[in-house]
């Protein structure tokens, strides 16, 4: 999948794809091997002044200045891409990233992750002339109720979001299904209550006995579970007991008590839009929760 990035801080992103802020980690790996590319463009190269332009004062008076249409059209125009009308239907799109957008989710970069190119323009705080959003794009993203300087920072975010969701990106197919905002299914927990799934006590039936029990995850809308590594007492505070058990029922019990605690207690309103099993509701009840709380 392709990325163009229009900014007029082109620095910002670096020499992909080993520099800047896309240049680390697994994104960094992604367009290193080809399962995705980004491509920068200096929207100061589409001006025609000696000054090179890109902003102007604002109709109606008021603070700050207000990015010009004129070098994102045609910095568009040069990268082929299709008239809004015509580009309904195809795997084409054009995202205006301001903090009066939509918010970007999990969901968002998943249907992302399904395109063969996203165009992402980087707003200024003060503002960018509305008929970009209104004749050049499809859509309008905020990363969140926060107002940034530039949405550079959120064209880094909505790119990692979604490059990490590509086939082939992560190593292991459930790691991005089983996280916080993932789509992994409570379901597993459920099933597995009712003794359908294989696992427990240690001596898991699965395909991959080098994996961890498959339902060990918080999903469905919860946050992701704490996790543990070596040593196993650090400063005084040891790692939940059944964590080191080998019991794996005891572990997936551990897990998804610790992600429903931990969504009380950071994204309570998380909470009631999970999908809940009577034990986690039992659970919830133990620290004080009830349904519309
Ligand atoms: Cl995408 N841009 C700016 N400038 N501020 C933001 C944002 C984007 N998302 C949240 N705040």
């Amino acid at each position: 999948m392709r990325f163009d990035i229009l900014t007029i801080f082109p620095e910002f992103f670096g020499a992909l794809p080993d520099q800047g802020i896309l240049g680390h980690g697994v994104v960094s790996r992604a367009l290193r091997t080809g399962l995705a590319s980004a491509h920068v463009h200096d929207l100061r190269s589409f001006t025609h002044d000696r000054h090179r332009t890109v902003d102007d004062r604002p109709f109606g008076g008021g603070e700050g200045m207000v990015l010009k249409p004129q070098p994102i059209f045609e910095c568009l125009e040069s990268l082929a891409i299709a008239p809004r009308p015509a580009r309904d239907g195809s795997r084409e799109t054009v995202i205006l990233l301001s903090a009066q957008g939509k918010p970007f989710k999990q969901s968002t970069a998943r249907r992302l992750a399904a395109l063969d190119r996203v165009v992402l323009i980087c707003g200024r705080y003060e503002g960018v002339d509305e008929r970009v959003s209104q004749l050049l794009c499809d859509e309008e993203l905020s990363i969140g109720d926060y107002v940034l300087s530039g949405g550079e920072l959120a064209a880094a975010i909505v790119v990692d979001a979604t490059v990490r969701l590509l086939p082939g990106v992560l190593g292991h197919a459930d790691s991005s299904r089983y996280e916080s905002f993932g789509e992994g299914d409570a379901q597993d927990l459920e099933e597995e209550r009712k003794g359908r799934a294989s696992g427990g006590g240690g001596t898991d039936a699965s395909a991959d006995v080098q994996a961890p029990p498959r339902s060990t995850n918080a999903s469905n809308g919860l946050l992701d579970y704490p996790h543990y590594t070596r040593p196993a007492e650090f400063l005084g505070v040891s790692v939940p007991e059944p964590l080191g058990s080998g019991d794996h029922q005891a572990i997936r019990r551990w897990r998804r008590q610790a992600a429903l605690a931990k969504t009380l207690a950071n994204r309570a309103d998380l909470l009631s839009g999970a999908d809940l099993t009577d034990d986690d509701r039992e659970f919830l009840a133990t620290l004080g929760y009830r349904r519309g709380d």
